[in-house]
């Protein structure tokens, strides 16, 4: 009985397999056939705003209507957020090349096979508040994400205007990661205060907002980002995890210049293929200390001469950060 289920669904997932590449292949065609009639206009720079299976929504300025084109067939990965060449046409146009990435945003698919969805994103903003209770180590491993893939991270404390018991457990946090460097930025989006100086820091950037459910991330679009809002407002989370989940991510242009890629995917952005040195490399100020332990595979927990256990004891890393990073390598093992 149990058996008999699996096979027809799989006999469904291949029918359906089948059905996609052939179309897959149609739509490429097509793509081809149209770039070598001569009715496209003349090549031109242009912005990828949406992905779909076969097709992408190009851009040309902030205020340009997006234009759906065919890709041309030898073009395996375009995402969101890709320059692109492309060839203007009624009602379809192509996109003949892709220039090449100064970023990349990838998560594992279905096969747990990497597979970018967006790309040249150079500001990512972790946001967190006072409540939902904010964590140290998710905040660092999304530091740890970011720093390895070379993008700037903003951290940004949402809900200034909430009375909270966190409320200094947040300003703490606010703290360490400004003593070692990071941008952090303090807002209310109920209140708009601090919100002109998110929108000055993303300005002329290509940004995306991570963190927990219900720090704020929606109402902080809302606020910067009004047409980003009307598209998406309606989705609930909860609906897009669904089973019919488009890992599809938006870009939207910004009022002041910039733009902002919103997915409920490209949040789950993780750490699978880091190893260990990976994950030492993304806490900064560990960078100067590595390759300065007595022995080269150094775990530096218990090991003699380690490097980093002598700059814990004398205050040059907390200890927070650095339970921090043996938790994201544990968590590493186990994953
Ligand atoms: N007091 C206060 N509440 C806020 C603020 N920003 C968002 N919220 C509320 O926090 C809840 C979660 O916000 P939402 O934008 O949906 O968070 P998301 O899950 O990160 O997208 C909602 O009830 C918001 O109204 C703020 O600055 N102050
Ligand atoms: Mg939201
Ligand atoms: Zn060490």
């Amino acid at each position: 009985m149990a058996k008999r289920k699996i096979t027809d669904q799989q006999q469904r997932r291949i029918r359906r397999k089948h059905s996609t590449s052939i179309d897959s292949a149609g739509k490429q065609k097509r793509g081809e056939k149209l770039l070598q009639s001569g009715e496209l206009g003349p090549e031109q720079a242009g912005l990828v705003s949406t992905r779909y299976s076969n097709q992408v929504d190009i851009i040309t300025s902030p205020t340009s209507a997006p234009q759906r084109c065919y890709l041309r067939s030898n073009l395996e990965s375009v995402v969101t957020g890709d320059n692109v060449i492309w060839c203007p046409g009624e009602p379809y146009g192509v996109v003949s090349a892709v220039l090449p990435r100064q970023t990349q945003l990838d998560r594992p698919d279905s096969r747990g096979k990497l597979r970018p969805v967006a790309a040249n994103i150079d500001r990512i903003v972790i946001v967190i508040a006072s409540e939902p209770r904010p964590h140290a180590n998710l905040i660092d491993r999304y530091l740890v994400a970011i720093e390895h893939r070379g993008i700037q991270p903003i951290l940004l404390l949402n809900k200034t205007d909430l009375e909270s018991d966190n409320k200094q457990l947040a300003q703490d946090l606010v703290r360490t990661y400004s003593d070692l460097g990071y941008q952090v930025i303090e807002v209310s989006a109920q209140s708009s205060n601090g919100i002109e100086q998110l929108t000055n820091a993303l300005q002329q950037h290509t940004s995306v907002f991570v963190g927990q459910s219900g720090v704020g991330k929606s109402s902080l679009i809302n606020a910067i980002c009004p047409a980003a809002e009307a598209a998406i407002g309606g989705l609930s989370e909860a609906h897009t995890k669904g089973r019919h989940t488009t890992t599809t991510a938006n870009l939207f242009s910004l009022p002041g210049g910039g733009q902002l890629i919103d997915s409920p995917g490209i949040r789950e952005f993780g750490l699978i293929h880091l190893d260990e040195g990976d994950i030492a490399q993304g806490f900064i100020e560990f960078r100067p200390l590595l390759g300065h332990c007595k022995f080269r595979d150094c775990r530096h927990q218990n090991d003699p001469g380690c490097a980093l256990q002598s700059a814990l004891e004398a205050g040059k890393i907390s200890p927070q950060r650095m339970q921090s990073y043996q938790l994201i390598k544990q968590s590493l093992i186990s994953e």
